[in-house]
């Protein structure tokens, strides 16, 4: 029986995007790419993990977005951990956001540390250069991502601290810093749910912020346990413009889960995973890594989107 579901993203058919074969050197895979509109293309960030097991970042621009992607001969953000020691394992799933008062991209990255995974931030003109600024979460947390907009002359970050606790499941955070190096006021955002939820016990931020005429959308993912692994689906959320601590709307259903074979079978079964997100015009391009293996694309209609959240979501 056919599903006649009305789906708010559809897959590109030209799917997965980019592989580990378009990598111009040796590594075992391609995924999870932070993505950017800038001079005229679409740029991805994207994760490279080599045959050690180690990350690193890699640029990739395209002027369609889609496809002919011009990826860098040597990677562009390396580990490096004589000088950063939290880099030790790698640096993973970068999230990038304009800042509009310095002008700058911030990269947002997982810092593998050998007392676990924590948040690191960089700046960057270009994405050739990066100035980091260094751990600004300590361990665990990760999945994480600016605002471009200032709130009450704060900068804002999402975040998931991973708690020690057993049972207390992995939420997502925000917190705020005068200077993007010091950050505080932390507080619980949006929680993981509990029992047979789609979205229960853990989850975390996916694509940055994106600014709407309605609100902050977030895109996040929900982990659900199974006998046979974990399954990554994706919801939204809606934020209060002026005050991003303020939940507006959140999805019940997951509006996107791993079906195709890219996102069924790969190096971690049964996963998609956005860190990047482009708006042109109303399409909403979401590029995510399928089973740790590939990036591919998804497109959507934005007012679709924030129409069905309006419709569909719960008030929160
Ligand atoms: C998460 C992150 C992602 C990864 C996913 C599935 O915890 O580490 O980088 O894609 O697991 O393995």
């Amino acid at each position: 029986m056919k599903n006649s579901r009305q789906e708010l993203f559809t897959r590109h058919p030209d799917n997965p995007i980019i592989a580990v074969r378009d990598i111009p050197y040796p590594a075992n895979t391609v995924f999870n790419a932070a993505a950017a509109r800038l001079e005229g293309e679409t740029l991805l960030l994207l994760r490279i993990e080599d045959r050690r097991g180690f990350s690193h970042l890699t640029a990739a621009r395209s002027r369609d977005g889609v496809s002919s992607w011009k990826i860098e001969k040597k990677p562009t953000l390396t580990p490096s951990p004589e000088r950063h020691p939290e880099e030790t394992w790698g640096i993973e799933d970068a999230r990038v956001t304009f800042i509009e008062d310095i002008g700058k991209w911030a990269v947002v990255y997982t810092a593998y540390s050998d007392l676990a995974p924590l948040v690191s931030l960089a700046l960057t003109g270009d994405f050739r250069k990066f100035k980091r600024i260094g751990p600004v979460l300590p361990p665990e947390n990760k999945d994480a991502a600016l605002f471009g907009a200032k709130f009450s002359g704060r900068y804002a970050m999402l975040h998931r601290p991973m708690p020690a606790c057993p049972g207390a499941g992995a939420h997502i955070w925000i917190s705020f810093s005068p200077d993007l190096k010091h950050w505080g006021g932390h507080r619980v955002l949006l929680r993981a749910r509990q029992g047979g939820w789609w979205d229960a016990n853990k989850i975390g931020l996916s694509a940055p912020p994106l600014r709407t005429d309605e609100g902050w959308l977030l895109l996040y993912h929900g982990v659900r346990a199974t006998v046979s692994g974990s399954i990554y689906r994706l919801g939204l959320a809606l934020l209060d413009l002026d005050d991003p601590t303020r939940v507006i709307r959140r999805s019940d259903e997951w509006v996107f889960g791993p079906e195709t074979p890219y996102e069924r079978v790969g190096d971690v079964d049964n996963v998609v995973f956005p860190c990047g997100w482009t708006l042109r015009g109303d399409e909403l391009r979401v590029y995510y890594g399928g089973a740790d293996n590939c990036v591919a694309l998804a497109t959507g209609s934005l007012a679709g989107v924030l129409d069905w959240l309006r419709n569909r979501g719960r008030q929160a």
